[in-house]
Order: C-alpha cells, then structure tokens, then sequence
C-alpha cells in the first residue's frame, strides 16, 4: 500500500490510466504492465496482423468452429426461444458474424448488442454488420464487459452473452472467475454464456504462436514502449528491450516479456521516474492462459453457471463453450 501522501504528491499524469498503470507496474517487483496497455492505435493494427499470421492458429481456429456449427450453437443456445445477443468486447466483430447469420436463418431477424471500450471498432463493426447481414439490428454500447446489459429480457427470448476471442485468458484464474460471476450477476437463469477458450496444447504450438516469424507479435509487445515513450516522454531504447514468450507449465500459460539486454536506466519525466533494469530483467507484459475442457469448466461452474455443451475443431487446439446460466 502506498502512502497518501506519496500519492497525493505525484504528478498529474500519474492518475491517468496510463500514467497510473505505468507507475505501478515498473515501481513493483517483478515489473508489469497490463496487456490493455498493448491497444492503442497502432497495437490494436498490429492485434490485427497477427490474427492473420500463420502461426497465430486462434483466430482462424475459433472461425472454423463456429463455420461448421453456428447453426448447431444457435439450436442449443435457443431452447425454443427468440436468441438476442450480447457480445462483451466485440471489437471489430469479424466471427460473430458467422453466429448472427445462423440467428437470422432461424428467426429471420436478431437483436444484437455489441459492447466494447473502442468506439472506433464499434462503429466500424455496426456499419459492415448492417450492410452485409440484413435482419440484424445492431446496438452498440461504450463500455467495459458487462455494463449495458442490465434489462431483464423480454418474455420468450434468451439472451446469450458472448465472450469470444480467448480473452478471458488473459486473466489471472480467480479474475476470470469474477468477471464472469459479474456477467451472471446481470443474467436471468436460463439465458446463456458462449465462452471462446483457447486449449493446452504442444508447447512448440504455443510458443510459435506467440514467437512469430515475422516478428509482428515482437512489434505488438514492443509497441508498448512506444507508446510510453509517446504519452509519458520516456525514453525507452526499442532495440535494447527484447520480445520473450515462454510457456510457464505450472500456471498453465503463455507469458509474454521484454527482456533489457543491457543494465540500464529509463526515465520517465511525465511521472517523474528513473527505472533501473538489471540485465535480462523482464518487463511481464502478458498472460495469456491455456485451458482443458475441465480447467475452463471449473471455472465457469465457479462463476454460477452450468457447462452445457462445447465444440471444439479437428485437432483440439481451441474450444466453445455454451453455459447456461
Ligand atoms: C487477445 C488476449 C486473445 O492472448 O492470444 C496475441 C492477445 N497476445 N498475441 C492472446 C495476444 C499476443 C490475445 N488475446
């Protein structure tokens, strides 16, 4: 805990987000800093290109699921009932497509309402949305998960919250469980969850996936530093931090670091910092969590939902899950 004094004495920029998410990442033991820090313009460009890059199978993994079985999802979500859908982080919304298409054969038209921090994203997704899919009625919401979605349903319909993407990996497991029990808390019982989740798998698979040979996951990584040095005037040296993914068994996940290649000192004059990096001390920029169908189970039963079904593709590598809540 820190001091209020020593809080209340730091600069102005200190208490933005990014100011205060920098300063307590590089002042605390190992040095963090949280993966939204990755999205500014040019991170969430780069997040695109990796989505296309041939080792990064995730992405196109989840899409041929739910190309092979949107309609059978749609048939287990609905029980009978009118589906209306809400996506929590929807981005750019590329795959959610394949599912509202299967909404719209079954009951001609779907209520979709699509919540995300980008109103950028937003805005693009809602225009290519309504003009490629005919029968969808876009609503889109600024915000972070859950907020937006409090009304009870209609009669005769069934909501079903979408979390796709594998975010949810990026939480620490006890985070996942209350960001879902949050979104259950919003639910009535019988409305349903569609979890995206990426699988443990061969560890040269992960590691490829997060090492690229492009080099375009080591731009993303870096591209955090740009982004300090760009927003708090620091003076990061990108060619002395280095990209580092590494499978930690025990916790079961990816992590992504930047290795200091040299002992060195960065200042950050918006917070009036000095940092000092040892040599081949990291900077933990991501954890990116890898689940069996029973790791992601568990949790989901912890949050207050009951597993229903899941899906997975030909080699096992990522798994959709539908709960009910
Ligand atoms: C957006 C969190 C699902 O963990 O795979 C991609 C982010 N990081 N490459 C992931 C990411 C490095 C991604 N998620």
């Amino acid at each position: 805990m820190q001091s209020l004094s020593s809080i209340c004495s730091l600069p102005e920029v200190a208490r933005t987000p990014v100011g205060a998410e920098v300063y307590r990442g590089l002042t605390g033991l190992p040095k963090t800093l949280s993966p939204w820090l990755f999205y500014d313009e040019r991170g969430s460009e780069l997040f695109e290109a990796i989505t296309e890059l041939p080792e990064y199978y995730l992405t196109r993994t989840e899409r041929a699921i739910f190309t092979t079985y949107a309609d059978e999802i749609l048939d287990a979500a609905a029980d009978r009932k009118r589906v209306k859908m809400i996506e929590l982080g929807a981005g750019t919304a590329t795959k959610t497509g394949l599912l509202l298409e299967a909404a719209v054969r079954r009951q001609e038209t779907v209520d979709y309402l699509a919540i995300d921090v980008s109103e950028s994203a937003l805005a693009a997704a809602q225009q290519r949305i309504e003009s490629e899919i005919p029968g969808v009625n876009v609503i889109s919401r600024i915000g972070d998960y859950t907020e937006g979605i409090e009304e009870i349903p209609a009669a005769g319909q069934r909501r079903m919250a979408l979390y796709i993407g594998s975010s949810i990996g990026n939480f620490e497991p006890s985070d996942a469980v209350q960001v879902l029990r949050e979104l259950r808390r919003r639910l009535v019982p019988g409305d349903k969850l569609l979890l995206g989740a990426d699988r443990v798998k061969e560890r040269s698979v992960l590691l490829r996936a997060y090492d690229d040979a492009a080099g375009v996951t080591a731009a993303f990584n870096q591209n955090v530093l740009t982004r300090i040095n760009r927003e708090l005037g620091a003076n990061f040296n990108l060619r002395l931090f280095r990209h580092r993914a590494r499978w930690n068994h025990e916790h079961s996940r990816i992590e992504m670091h930047l290795e200091s290649l040299i002992a060195q000192h960065v200042a950050i004059p918006a917070l009036d910092l000095e940092i000092k990096f040892g040599r081949g001390e990291t900077i933990h920029t991501e954890n990116s969590y890898k689940f069996t169908a029973s790791s992601i189970s568990s949790i989901v039963e912890r949050a207050g939902f009951a597993m229903t079904r899941c899906w997975t593709d030909e080699h096992e590598w990522f798994g959709v899950y539908l709960a009910t809540a």
